[in-house]
């Protein structure tokens, strides 16, 4: 296909109008514009620890003081985000389309924040802003939805905000040595007393839900997809990354690439039907679906 055919929204709005069974793949680069770093690539430094390295169990079990540390200031700067144009523009299409489903790798709640139906939406790695016990599954203490911030008092520094609100919290200056926490000013688990009290998102080597992805699988198969937007991921994660694939039937399907980057090896990737859109998810998305 050609490059044009590829990006042309005339003909990408022709398809849309046809599609009564779309799903999205949604990733980190959605919420760039909302001033939430993604993890690959730019941005994916936290201090001088890459993100994908802190975000794992093996990392919590070695020092879980730091991986609150990165929870929690995720969480207060989260807690500060607001919805960009791309979450309202993708609630607002699940209002118009009850055939739409959203699949989001994200986990800073701003899909929900946007009002996106909840029944339309699959949080594939769960929630900044839930809690579990670290000895799950043999403990099942949970708390769905937990916003304190702080979530207790060892972890106020990464909730202190800069004073000049263009620079980065103050958790950030390298100068400045992280505070050493230990195990014992963390919170534990309320049920079993002896797990820590853990962030409730999926990290590499854990399981997803797996009544969700059974839903996901049921939702795949029942019918023809006839559009699948891949939004703002570098689709390396699975299971995230094999739905476009998986939900693609020969002729039929569309898949969307939107994201900042599209790689030559992306484009030549893309078959007949096929659109890419480069650019900001946040300024394409209005466009594309409004
Ligand atoms: C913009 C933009 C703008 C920027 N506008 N765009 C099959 C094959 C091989 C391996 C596996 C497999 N199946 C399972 C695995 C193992 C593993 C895996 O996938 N490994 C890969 C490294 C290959 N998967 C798992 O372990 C999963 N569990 C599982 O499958 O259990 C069963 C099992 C286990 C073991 C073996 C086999 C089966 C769990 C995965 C959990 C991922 N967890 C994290 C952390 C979540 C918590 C947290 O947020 O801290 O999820 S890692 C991290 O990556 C996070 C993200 O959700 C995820 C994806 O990242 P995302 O969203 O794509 O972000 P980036 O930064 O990578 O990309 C941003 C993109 O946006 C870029 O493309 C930019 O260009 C773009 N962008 N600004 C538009 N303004």
């Amino acid at each position: 296909a050609s490059r044009a055919a590829l990006s042309s929204i005339p003909l990408f709005h022709e398809k849309l109008l046809k599609s009564n069974r779309i799903l999205a793949v949604c990733g980190a680069g959605l919420s760039a514009a909302s001033g939430l770093p993604t993890f690959r690539g730019a941005g994916g430094l936290w201090r001088n620890h890459n993100a994908v390295d802190l975000a794992s169990p093996d990392a919590f079990e070695a020092d879980p003081g730091l991986v609150w540390l990165f929870y929690a200031y995720r969480r207060h700067m989260a807690l500060k985000a607001k919805p960009n144009p791309a979450h309202h523009a993708l609630a607002e299409l699940a209002r118009k389309i009850p055939g739409f489903k959203c699949l989001s790798q994200n986990v800073d709640n701003l899909h929900v924040r946007a009002q996106h139906p909840p029944n339309q939406l699959s949080l594939l790695h769960g929630s900044l802003f839930s809690l579990k016990c670290s000895e799950s599954p043999q403990c099942s203490w949970t708390d769905p939805l937990n916003t304190a911030d702080p979530l207790c008092p060892a972890l106020a520094p990464a909730s202190e905000d800069s004073v000049d609100p263009t620079k980065p919290l103050p958790l950030l200056d390298p100068s400045k040595p992280l505070a050493d926490i230990p195990a014992s000013e963390l919170p534990h688990c309320p049920e079993c007393k002896t797990g820590l009290v853990r962030p409730g998102v999926v990290w590499f080597g854990e399981m997803l839900d797996e009544g969700m992805l059974d839903e996901i699988d049921g939702w795949i198969e029942k019918e023809v997809v006839d559009m699948v937007l891949v939004i703002g991921t570098s689709s390396f994660v699975y299971p995230a990354a094999g739905y476009a694939e998986r939900a693609r039937t020969k002729g039929r399907t569309s898949v969307v690439t939107v994201n900042l980057e599209i790689t030559e090896k992306d484009w030549g990737r893309m078959k007949e039907g096929d659109f890419g859109f480069e650019g900001d998810a946040a300024v394409l998305l209005p466009v594309l679906l409004g």
